[in-house]
């Protein structure tokens, strides 16, 4: 029999990688959508035409319940939400009620029509925050510095709850951050990549960033996308940090970025103080020994590999636009 899934989120960087791989699996996917004046299927619109769209919204609990019902999937990725870190410090209310509220909205759902589908909340390091211990594992104690990683840090343990309470398959993956040409421009990595292709290219000429210094363990999404998968196929749901377990500073992300197109970035960046947050975090380091030993997970990709992928399709990107 096909199993089905339920993906919230479908439109964002991990929800296009995570339907094709569940596509290539034989899954049937439904992707849930909320109503936009315009249409943003960017991410999907090369697999539009083999998943089922369905339209609803976390902040409504009818929509939810509606899908399952109609749908009835066997798995539910709970991808969708507010996740931009910056944009939670202006709108914190707005983000707990997505972030937060919406995974509760989603466990509710599943609890009143089907307590047996399967779920994969989209956990992440930001929960971590002011680290307490290095390298971070399952077990380190979260310290969470940004209205987005309280709103994280909530959604976590509203999933283990309803794992305690009611006896549900759900899990809670910590993923580290994850990045591609898909990622939404204004996160670093792409800022920077894209900033590096534009400037080689003599579309812009500088790069204004934030806190240089901060540290990110960062990976490569599709990767990521597979321990999702992975987690929601055990016989026990448990927890999982996933990482690579090397980190880089946003200092030597420039370096390694502008190097790709022979720049020297030290004469491009400048610290602009909008780009700076209100609280950071500083260092994040995943240590990702139980995914790598239960789930058989292992990163397949480099930072200088993916950051060199991701400078090359902004690049192949910008002189299609330019007509370069
Ligand atoms: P994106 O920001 O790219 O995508 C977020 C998705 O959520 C979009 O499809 C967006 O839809 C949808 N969404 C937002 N609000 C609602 C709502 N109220 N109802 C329904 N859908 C909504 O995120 P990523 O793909 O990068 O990340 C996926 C998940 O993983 C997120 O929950 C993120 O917080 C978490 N995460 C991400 C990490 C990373 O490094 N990428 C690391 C750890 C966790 P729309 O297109 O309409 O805006
Ligand atoms: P993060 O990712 O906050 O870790 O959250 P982001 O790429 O936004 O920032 C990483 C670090 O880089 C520093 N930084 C800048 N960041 C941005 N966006 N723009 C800048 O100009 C800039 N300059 C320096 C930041 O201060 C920060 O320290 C991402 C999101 O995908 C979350 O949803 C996810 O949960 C976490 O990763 C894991």
């Amino acid at each position: 029999m096909t199993k089905r899934v339920l993906v919230s989120g479908i439109t964002g960087q991990d929800g296009g990688y995570l339907a094709e791989y569940l596509l290539e699996q034989g899954y049937e996917v439904i992707g849930m959508v909320r109503r936009t004046s315009t249409i943003n299927f960017e991410r999907i619109q090369h697999i539009q035409d083999k998943i089922c769209i369905v339209q609803g919204d976390l902040l409504d609990q009818v929509s939810l319940i509606d899908i399952l019902r109609e749908h009835r999937p066997d798995e539910v990725y709970n991808l969708a939400a507010q996740s931009f870190v910056p944009t939670s410090f202006k709108q914190p209310v707005l983000t707990g009620e997505f972030t937060a509220l919406g995974v509760t909205r989603m466990l509710e759902a599943i609890r009143i029509v089907n307590p047996q589908i399967r779920f994969y909340q989209a956990s992440s390091s930001e929960m971590f925050g002011k680290v307490q211990q290095v390298p971070q594992t399952e077990k380190t104690p979260f310290y969470p510095r940004s209205p987005y990683g309280v709103a994280k840090l909530y959604g976590h343990w509203i999933t283990v709850n309803y794992r305690e309470s009611y006896n549900m398959f759900t899990v809670s993956g910590i993923l580290f951050n994850h990045e591609s040409p898909r990622r939404g421009l204004e996160f670093v990595t792409h800022k920077v990549t894209y900033h590096a292709a534009k400037i080689a290219l003599g579309l812009a000429d500088k790069l204004p960033l934030g806190n240089l210094d901060s540290q990110r363990d960062w990976g490569w999404a599709p990767d990521y996308v597979r321990a999702m998968h992975l987690m929601l196929q055990q016989d026990h749901p448990e927890d999982y940090v996933i990482a690579t377990g090397r980190t880089h500073s946003v200092r030597r992300l420039c370096e390694v970025a502008f190097g790709c197109v022979d720049l020297d970035w030290q004469r491009y960046v400048y610290v602009n103080p909008n780009d700076l947050r209100p609280a950071d975090v500083d260092l994040l380091i995943g240590d990702a020994s139980k995914a790598r030993k239960v789930l058989g997970w292992e990163p397949s990709v480099t930072f200088e590999e993916m950051i060199e992928r991701m400078v090359q399709a902004d690049l192949a990107a910008l002189k299609k636009a330019h007509h370069l």
